[in-house]
């Protein structure tokens, strides 16, 4: 039987987990329909009553909600409960313009740390753990949130934010961390700072990573497992719905992640038509939330690449698994025609010997013709080998790039740690074509 926080609530039988759901969407539409003018409008639009839903597949009726919808409400239009009862607000940074603004209930702020008691629990985190949170603290939810879900655990909680790696890298030592939280590509940055300061992984006692907010391979999974010496758990979320621990996967398979699906109803969508794909079928992650009091969205397009699986866990827990996320639909790259996601061809690099995961995309136009550049470190005995070893690593790259994807690039072997590094979420990408 799995481990779990909540086992009642985690191992649901599905018939139980739906009815469920139907009672709280039901609930949440009644109170988004009387609350919110703009479900008000969108539903009356629609031709669809709360009342008028009664089973789970009239959830398809509804009409979606979308980040821009959020962005014209702002900062507060959307928000179902009266300020006196926000005792929280949360926003998301956006690259342009103004933030979207997300507002928690205490109820909210309660479930949010419940369900990321539980996301620690299924990674294989426990009450005795030393959870070293290097998530960002502030508006961003990362950091606050994994914290009140290490305290609501019973774990102890070292809230040291991001930022600062060698203080980072003592305190791990000295403090005794077992569990760390922080972005994929931080924690292969502490690896390397690690490196230059005489700090050996395998000396400390980090035993499992909880890694998310940005999209990462699988291929980097194992690199990471490698270089720290630990179990990397991949976890999902997003502000709007909530922050970290919308879904998580368990460390018993580490294969999907699990979605709290007492609290969230996840669909799949074709991004273009908005048509519901089936079990398995890739597509636009869209998710309700059923328990929010605060912000409930219904039908939230995440913008989030990938599929649904109902099959049975071997962890025992009922919840549907997504699996991992391949990208967003909006940072999607299409190169003369072909759909790109950074993932893939980080995939392609994180398999190289020498090539370090440490790389930079740049997309430009020339006479009309997309080209994409692959900018990636190279590991410093290669750096100073001989240039035709150099030129055939790199020729490897662009012909292994081209049998996965189709697309022809030009590979550029840069120094190592030459391409900026970040304690947040890491950029991949630079199109100028958009500028
Ligand atoms: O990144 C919440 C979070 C914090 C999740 C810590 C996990 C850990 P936002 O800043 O609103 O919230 O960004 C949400 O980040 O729509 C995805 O595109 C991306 N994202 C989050 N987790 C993953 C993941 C937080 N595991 C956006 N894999 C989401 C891929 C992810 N992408």
């Amino acid at each position: 039987m799995a481990n779990c926080f909540n086992e009642e609530f985690e191992t649901l039988p599905r018939p139980a987990l739906e009815a469920l759901q139907l009672t709280r969407l039901r609930n949440v539409l009644e109170r988004v329909y009387a609350n919110v003018p703009f479900y008000r409008t969108s539903l009356d639009a629609a031709g669809v009553r709360p009342a008028d839903v009664t089973s789970l597949a009239d959830l398809h009726r509804l009409p979606f909600t979308t980040k821009q919808d959020m962005r014209d409400s702002y900062p507060y239009g959307l928000f179902a409960a009266p300020l006196e009862e926000i005792v929280r607000i949360h926003a998301s940074s956006g690259t342009t313009g103004k933030p979207t603004v997300v507002g928690y209930t205490r109820k909210d702020i309660e479930n949010w740390s419940e369900l990321m008691a539980r996301s620690f629990v299924a990674a294989g985190a426990h009450r005795g753990d030393i959870i070293h949170n290097a998530y960002g603290y502030g508006l961003f939810t990362g950091g606050l949130g994994a914290h009140y879900g290490a305290e609501r655990l019973g774990a102890s909680v070292i809230p040291i934010s991001g930022g600062n790696t060698r203080r980072q890298l003592m305190i791990m030592q000295d403090f005794g961390s077992t569990v760390l939280t922080c972005t994929p590509s931080y924690s292969l940055y502490m690896a390397e700072e690690a490196r230059s300061e005489g700090v050996d992984f395998k000396k400390l006692k980090l035993r499992v990573g909880i890694f998310g907010a940005e999209p990462w391979s699988e291929a980097m999974r194992g690199e990471i497992e490698e270089k720290l010496n630990l179990d990397a758990i991949d976890i999902y979320g997003l502000s709007e719905i909530m922050g970290p621990g919308v879904a998580i996967e368990c460390i018993q398979a580490k294969h999907g992640l699990h979605i709290w699906e007492d609290h969230f109803i996840p669909e799949i969508i074709d991004p273009v038509s908005g048509e519901p794909l089936a079990e398995g079928e890739t597509g636009e992650l869209v998710i309700t939330t059923i328990t929010k009091q605060g912000i409930p969205l219904i039908r939230y397009r995440t913008r989030d690449v990938t599929s649904l699986s109902y099959e049975p866990c071997v962890c025992g827990r009922t919840h549907a698994r997504l699996a991992r996320m391949s990208g967003r639909s909006d940072d999607m790259l299409i190169i003369r025609g072909v759909n790109v996601f950074p993932s893939q061809i980080e995939s392609v690099l994180v398999g190289i010997e020498g090539v370090e995961p440490h790389y930079l995309l740049i997309v430009e136009r020339k006479e009309n013709l997309d080209t994409l550049e692959v900018q990636v470190e190279v590991d410093e005995r290669l750096f100073s080998d001989e240039i035709k070893v150099l030129q055939g690593l790199a020729r490897r790259i662009e012909k292994e790039i081209k049998e996965l994807l189709g697309v022809t690039c030009s590979a550029k072997l840069v120094e190592p740690r030459t391409i900026q590094r970040s304690e947040g979420k890491a950029t991949r990408v630079i199109d100028k074509r958009k500028l």
